[in-house]
């Protein structure tokens, strides 16, 4: 159960009549956090609406594929616009390190136990990076498809990515996360021939718990789909400009 986060359910969780006393207790520490976070997040989205910066905040499972994501969108669009990243992950500097070799301003943030990235961090990392006016700013979340669907970081966009491998049932299984983002990658398409899953059938699920999400089918490692990515992120940074 994560207390950190608000993730637990409580009245669903379980009902035992013994509990309530807690379980009251438990729910307003959880909405105490969230409000909390809210307010941070729009002081963030005000920040980056007065320095016309596109927010992204990048969501999916352990592996998906995210930095791989950045690696390669970062190598066509660099020369192109100013880009920046915060990395976040419970422990290392393995994908800030991944970025700088990119040649790209990058700040790493360890939640040690923490699953999720929260609002006071981003603005903690926008003090160190200084992103230009007009800057794309890359959010990668702590690897996991629950908790940081719940909060806001400031962000455009909430950019959910799952890959072929975790199976085509991931938007129902996990559907808060899948209703919170306008934008799904399904990403690692080059494996499909060795995989049953079905990449229509994950577009369906993912239009069913969201039917105005917008789905790019990429390959991260092989290129494929990646131009349309670059194309639709150099559209959506020039309109906030
Ligand atoms: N075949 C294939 N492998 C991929 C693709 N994208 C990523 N991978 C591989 O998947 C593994 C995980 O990729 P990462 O980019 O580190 O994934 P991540 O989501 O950033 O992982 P965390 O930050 O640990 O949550 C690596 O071995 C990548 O090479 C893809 O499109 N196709
Ligand atoms: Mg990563």
């Amino acid at each position: 159960m994560c207390t950190t986060c608000g993730c637990n359910d409580t009245q669903h969780a379980h009902g035992h009549e013994h509990h309530h006393h807690e379980e009251r207790r438990i729910i307003d520490v959880e909405q105490d956090i969230l409000q909390r976070n809210n307010l941070l997040a729009e002081r963030n989205r005000g920040y980056f609406e007065t320095k016309h910066i596109l927010a992204l905040n990048l969501i999916s499972s352990p592996g998906s594929g995210k930095t791989s994501l950045l690696e390669e969108t970062i190598r066509r669009l660099k020369d192109r616009l100013s880009l920046y990243v915060i990395e976040g992950d419970q422990q290392t500097a393995n994908d800030a390190d991944r970025i700088a070799a990119l040649n790209i301003p990058v700040f790493q943030i360890n939640t040690g136990t923490g699953c999720h990235l929260d609002a006071e961090m981003v603005d903690h990392a926008m003090k160190h990076l200084e992103p230009k006016e007009g800057a794309v700013l890359f959010i990668e979340n702590v690897g996991n498809l629950v908790c940081p669907a719940l909060f806001d970081l400031g962000e455009a966009h909430k950019v959910v990515i799952v890959s072929t491998t975790e199976g085509d049932d991931k938007p129902l299984k996990y559907p808060h996360i899948f209703r919170e983002a306008d934008i799904c990658v399904i990403n690692k398409t080059d494996l499909l021939p060795y995989l049953n899953a079905n990449i229509q059938t994950m577009r369906e699920n993912a239009l069913k718990v969201n039917p105005n999400i917008q789905i790019f089918e990429i390959s991260a490692t092989q290129g494929a789909g990646i131009d349309t990515w670059c194309e639709w992120l150099t559209i959506n940074q020039s309109i906030i400009k």
